[in-house]
């Protein structure tokens, strides 16, 4: 049977350039960059043209840094707890985040809140949006960061970073940005943001697992949170990944080479999709703001067909998507983030995430379509309790 991946927003296929690159550095080329032999000092230009291409994707400048982590829970982790513990006697003990950002900074606010930082969640409209104006209510004398992601997982909705780091900047207040859904998905200009700390992971863009960044504006230097040896300047101890490093900046050049690939084609296939679901499965409904929207996600949810159900049946069909996110589905609860949005509890549990790639065919929509309102037909059936 083939298969049909579409859950690219949870990980996606290493590209095959990265891949070869990956592998070479993982068997060749395997010495450490800090040695002072030709193993260690081989690997230093190939580590260098790829920082430079992380660089060149998120637009950051020479002065700016770029620590390399572990993936994007890192990044986020690393930021918002140094920041936390930097401020730590002062009167600066108050942040800023929304309420549908991915676990891995709404539950680091939620563990900060335990050793008394104060919090606010601020609420996003039901199509996923948040308004400027809700951070410069929400902004305090004692405000020490705000944390909004610049497009969200589950719904692809894109959040209006620029604004609100510009309403930072003005109240002296430092910004951080969760990119992690972002890179290659669409333009992400560090300097044009205007935040002080970018996240993003390379296995959202086509790079391995466990390699990513935390983009750091000039001046704006952090804590190190891994303490040892002298790597990353100081700022993150531990050997570097240099096979993760190099096979990220391979991804990453190719990530900005495909940006208008993503927003026409993989558009227009998305866009296929969702305008059949939407015209002719009845009872349907998006999930997520129409326009602001990451061009390869689609989140609809299907009245009366549990959601999970329907992951089981398209997985029997080789097609896989997801409910929400991955790092959540393993609990029975519907998405966190579909109910923060003040979406009905039961019709969350029928939201079904598809995330297209540029590795993603027409054939394979296509065929997604063909089955699809068969597999609605019969789930429905059963959850009406009628025959088939
Ligand atoms: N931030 C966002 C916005 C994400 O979507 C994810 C992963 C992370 C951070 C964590 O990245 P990691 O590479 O450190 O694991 N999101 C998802 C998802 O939507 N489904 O599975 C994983």
């Amino acid at each position: 049977m083939k298969r049909i991946y579409l859950d690219n927003n949870a990980t996606t296929m290493v590209s095959p350039a990265a891949a070869k690159e990956l592998a070479k550095y993982q068997s060749i080329h395997y010495g450490n960059p800090s040695s002072l032999h030709s193993f260690g000092l081989d690997t230093r230009p190939e580590l260098r043209k790829a920082l430079d291409r992380i660089y060149r994707l998120i637009n950051a400048a020479d002065e700016d840094d770029v620590l390399i982590t572990s993936g994007a829970t890192e990044a986020n982790n690393h930021v918002i707890k140094s920041i936390f513990l930097a401020n730590q006697g002062s009167r600066k003990n108050h942040y800023i985040t929304s309420n549908i950002e991915h676990p891995t900074v709404y539950n680091t606010f939620q563990y900060l809140e335990k050793l008394g930082a104060e919090v606010t969640y601020l609420p996003c409209a039901k199509n996923g949006l948040l308004y400027p104006e809700q951070i410069a209510a929400a902004l305090k004398d004692s405000t020490a960061l705000v944390s909004i992601m610049a497009a969200n997982n589950e719904i692809g909705t894109i959040l209006p970073v620029p604004e609100i780091a510009k309403i930072c900047r003005g109240r002296k207040v430092l910004a951080h940005t969760d990119a992690t859904q972002a890179l290659g998905k669409f333009p992400v200009n560090a300097r044009e943001l205007g935040v002080d700390y970018l996240s993003f992971s390379a296995h959202k863009f086509h790079g391995p697992k466990g390699i990513g960044g935390l983009y750091i504006r000039q001046g704006k230097r952090l804590e190190p949170f891994f303490h040892g040896g002298e790597q990353m300047a100081s700022l993150r101890a531990g050997t570097l990944n240099v096979p993760g490093i190099i096979g990220m900046g391979v991804a990453a050049a190719e990530a900005l080479d495909g940006l208008d690939y993503e927003a026409a084609e993989v558009k227009r296939l998305r866009d296929k999709l969702e305008n059949f679901i939407l015209q002719n499965i009845p009872d349907t409904f998006l999930n997520g703001d129409k326009q602001r929207r990451t061009p390869n996600t689609l989140n609809v949810a299907f009245q009366d067909c549990e959601g999970e159900a329907l992951l089981w049946d398209l997985n029997e069909h080789g097609i896989a998507a997801s409910t929400g996110s991955a790092c959540a589905s393993e609990e029975l609860e519907s998405s966190r983030v579909l109910r923060a949005l003040g979406i009905d509890k039961a019709l969350s549990h029928m939201a079904v995430r598809f995330s297209l790639s540029r590795y993603t065919t027409e054939a394979e929509i296509d065929y997604v379509i063909s089955v699809l309102p068969g597999i609605i037909k019969r789930l429905r059936a059963i959850s009406s309790g009628g025959s088939m």
